[in-house]
């Protein structure tokens, strides 16, 4: 990485957390008149500044506020770079249009962005069309504008079922579809799983390959669930799903008994417990739906490493997931997965009972 680049990262990073926009444009546009081009200045002062937003607020050293302001910041960060120069006659859009949008439920759209904004610079027309996008309209836009391929993005492993619908009902309009984004795993496994045409990455490699170009699929009937998911026989996942509130509700109940003071929680004690054990459920159902106990653990070993750094016990966490297996005593997958979470956690000797982030 050159001197500028590095050093335009760490004022951009000073600017943001400051809050300040006035100083992080500046910071972007004294780095482009010192030949820094955009796509530099796109993925690898703000794109890293923006992972480092997350990285902070997990370890606790900035607040929600502090990454939302900060996140507010890049954004516009983004559209000044987009808009700061006219559109020079190599980066007008000549190679086709795609669409860039995000999975239904998915608010993550800044890495989207960073994927629409590379695509522009590449020569694409690009319809971006943002977070949570409800896979109708998804498809409806698609056939409209004749889009030669959609790119899908999610950040939230939770999203994955949804994602898996939009995957195949774009396909079965005969729009190629490429996949991206935290969710899909650091392999893109899950994407591959859901049977995508093309996983990458980052945005760089994933122009790259639009470049060489991906083949459309030829329209045919929306393949089952099922038909890519075998495993989904058993009903494990279905009967998780359909039953969320309810273990939820009962799992909250059982902790209650073992620790009765968890009966003294403030309201916003037990809503950010009820929340935490929503994201438990959420996560092991995902985990069946792609039959893979590593999602179930490298959640649970994040949320570890988040209500560590904010001073509650990890105990709190096994607990939560014990409970949670004796509700789930006739569904060996889930079982499976339960212990597996159980055993990557470090054993912890407090038993201090369920601790919130609240
Ligand atoms: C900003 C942010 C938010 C903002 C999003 C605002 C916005 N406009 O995007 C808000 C506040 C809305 C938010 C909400 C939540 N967030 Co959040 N968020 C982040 C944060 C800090 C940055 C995301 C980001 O922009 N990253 C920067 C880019 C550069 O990274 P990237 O995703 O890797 O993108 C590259 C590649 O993945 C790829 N790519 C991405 N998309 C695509 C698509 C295609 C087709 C291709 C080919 C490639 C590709 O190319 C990109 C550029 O090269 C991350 C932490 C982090 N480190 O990323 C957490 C993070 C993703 N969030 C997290 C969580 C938990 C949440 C919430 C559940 C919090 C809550 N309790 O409510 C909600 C969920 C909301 C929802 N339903 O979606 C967790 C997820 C953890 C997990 N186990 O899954 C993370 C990882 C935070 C953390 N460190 O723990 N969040």
């Amino acid at each position: 990485m050159s001197t500028i680049t590095s050093e335009a990262q760490d004022l951009l990073w000073r600017a943001v957390a400051d809050a300040d926009e006035s100083a992080a444009i500046a910071v972007l546009y004294y780095a482009m008149d010192e030949g820094l081009d955009e796509e530099t200045l796109l993925l690898d002062v703000i794109a890293p500044v923006q992972e480092r937003v997350g990285i902070e607020w997990a370890a606790d050293r900035i607040t929600v506020a502090q990454e939302h302001a900060a996140t507010a910041i890049n954004e516009r960060a983004m559209a000044a770079l987009a808009h700061r120069q006219s559109v020079r006659p190599s980066q007008s859009a000549h190679r086709g249009r795609v669409t860039v949008a995000c999975i239904d439920g998915e608010w993550h759209s800044f890495p989207a962005r960073l994927v629409s904004e590379t695509l522009r610079l590449r020569g694409w027309h690009v319809d971006h069309l943002g977070a949570q996008t409800p896979t109708p309209h998804l498809v409806a836009h698609l056939h409209r504008t004749g889009s030669d391929a959609v790119l899908l993005s999610s950040s939230l492993p939770t999203r994955l079922p949804t994602a898996h619908a939009a995957i195949t009902a774009c396909q079965a309009i005969g729009v190629p579809v490429m996949a991206g984004g935290r969710a899909f795993g650091p392999d893109g496994r899950y994407a591959h799983e859901l049977g995508v045409d093309r996983w990458a990455p980052d945005a760089r490699t994933a122009a790259t390959a639009l470049e060489a170009g991906l083949d459309r699929p030829a329209p045919a009937a929306i393949r089952q669930t099922i038909d890519d998911l075998p495993h989904l026989e058993d009903q494990e996942y279905t009967l998780v799903v359909q039953n969320r509130a309810q273990l939820i509700k009962q799992t909250l109940a059982d902790l209650e008994d073992l620790f009765p003071a968890m009966r003294t929680y403030s309201t916003a004690q037990r809503d950010r417990t009820t929340e935490d054990l929503a994201h438990i459920v959420d996560f092991l159902a995902t985990a069946l739906y792609v039959d893979d106990a590593e999602l179930f653990t490298t959640f649970t070993a994040w949320t570890a490493g988040i209500l560590t750094a904010r001073h509650v016990p990890v105990a709190s966490l096994r607990l939560g997931l014990d409970v949670l297996a004796g509700q789930l005593r006739d569904f060996p997958r889930a079982l499976t997965f339960l212990t597996a979470a159980t055993d990557a956690l470090h054993t912890t000797s407090d038993h201090t009972g369920p601790g919130t982030t609240a």
